[in-house]
């Protein structure tokens, strides 16, 4: 066996859903960042501004590179007597932190190209400034789908994407070029707040993704009714799509599994909460980003929307 071939066995034996193997050159799409950005779709998101020259060409993140193994991992996990609990929340944020947890989990394969010759071989998850869904589809792990989202054949979308930069020589596989979304348009229909502005392009200020995790300060009120009881991320453009509903399979990581959930809790749960409580409750979850103040902000938009359907129904 090559190298290669043996890093793919060792991923799959640690529980990677897959493994794909690209160079580190510029993305063919980065022109896409650009514009997107321009339209100021990013928001409060300050930082992809201050990132789209790396995000463009990720060798200057680590310009020893000369191969970049990208790896998709599993968070799957079904709901509960098959319905959602309300107040919902997205099922990757369910269980410990991934940028905790894929972390630890691509340095144990970091430290097996080490092993194997590297002089350089760093980690990243969902927090550099890395083009991690061009990356992969340029390893040949899936097609990006008019959701925005990396979508594999035979596995759906429910993944995070995880890459290591290595100065090992490794032999890129092909790329993905074909598109699996033909004349769907599940996910451009179904989200409530209307964020794609057109099929691959999407106002993250209208995402509820990103309304309720990364904007500080009030949610705007036309927003709130069209949270469909979500107090932390959101599903449904992945949950309607057709490569989910097929062939999402539960997570074997078990840390990613659910530990918490806010069921049955009232819209003033988060108030009566202290800082200190906060942290030994949701420390090490991704509860954290927003923290305390903005989960009080959440949860009440979440009855709110809710009552709204309620109303509706
Ligand atoms: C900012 C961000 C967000 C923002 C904006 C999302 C967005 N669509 O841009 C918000 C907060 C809304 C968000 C939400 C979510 N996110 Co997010 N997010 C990111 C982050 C940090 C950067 C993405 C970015 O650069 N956006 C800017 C746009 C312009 O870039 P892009 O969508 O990636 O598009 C590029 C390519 O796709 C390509 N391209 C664009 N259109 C087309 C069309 C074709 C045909 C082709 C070939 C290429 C192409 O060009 C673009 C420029 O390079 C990445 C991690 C990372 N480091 O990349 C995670 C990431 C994209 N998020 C992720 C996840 C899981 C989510 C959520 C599902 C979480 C949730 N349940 O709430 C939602 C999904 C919402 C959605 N439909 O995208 C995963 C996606 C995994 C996957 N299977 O694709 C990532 C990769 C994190 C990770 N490491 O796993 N996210
Ligand atoms: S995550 Fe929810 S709000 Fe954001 S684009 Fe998808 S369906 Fe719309
Ligand atoms: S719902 Fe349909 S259009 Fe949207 S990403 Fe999935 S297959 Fe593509």
């Amino acid at each position: 066996m090559n190298l290669a071939a043996d890093i793919k066995a060792r991923a799959e034996a640690l529980g990677f859903l897959a493994c794909g193997i690209t160079d580190p050159g510029p993305p063919p799409h980065a022109d896409r960042l650009d514009a997107w950005l321009a339209r100021g779709y990013a928001g409060t998101m300050r930082y992809l501004h201050r990132q789209a020259r790396r995000r463009k060409d990720p060798r200057l993140s680590v310009p020893e590179s000369l191969a970049v193994v990208v790896l998709l991992e599993n968070y799957y996990s079904p709901d509960d007597a098959g319905a959602p609990e309300l107040p919902r929340i997205a099922r990757y944020a369910r269980g410990e932190d991934y940028h905790h947890v894929t972390m630890r989990r691509l340095q144990t394969l970091a430290t097996f190209l080490l092993e194997h010759g590297a002089g350089v071989a760093r980690p990243y998850v969902d927090a550099g400034p890395i083009p991690e869904r061009e990356l992969a589809r340029r390893a040949g792990l899936g097609w990006i789908g008019k959701n925005t989202m990396l979508i594999r054949p035979g596995v759906g979308s429910y993944f995070f994407i995880g890459s290591i930069f290595t100065d090992l020589p490794l032999e890129p596989d092909t790329p993905f070029t074909a598109d699996h979304c033909g004349t769907c348009t599940r996910c451009l229909d179904a989200c409530p707040t209307g964020a794609f502005v057109e099929p691959h392009v999407l106002d993250a200020t209208r995402c509820i993704s990103y309304l309720t995790i990364e904007q500080r300060g009030p949610i705007p009120e036309p927003l709130v009714d069209r949270m469909e009881g979500f107090a932390f991320g959101c599903d449904i453009c992945n949950d309607v799509c057709p490569w989910n509903q097929r062939f999402a399979q539960p997570t074997t990581v078990a840390e990613l599994r659910p530990r918490h959930s806010l069921a049955g809790v009232d819209e003033g749960f988060f108030d009566s909460m202290e800082e200190d409580e906060f942290r030994q409750r949701y420390g090490g979850t991704a509860f954290e980003r927003p923290g305390l103040a903005g989960m009080r902000r959440n949860v009440r938009a979440a009855f709110a929307s809710v009552h709204r359907y309620e109303r509706e129904s």
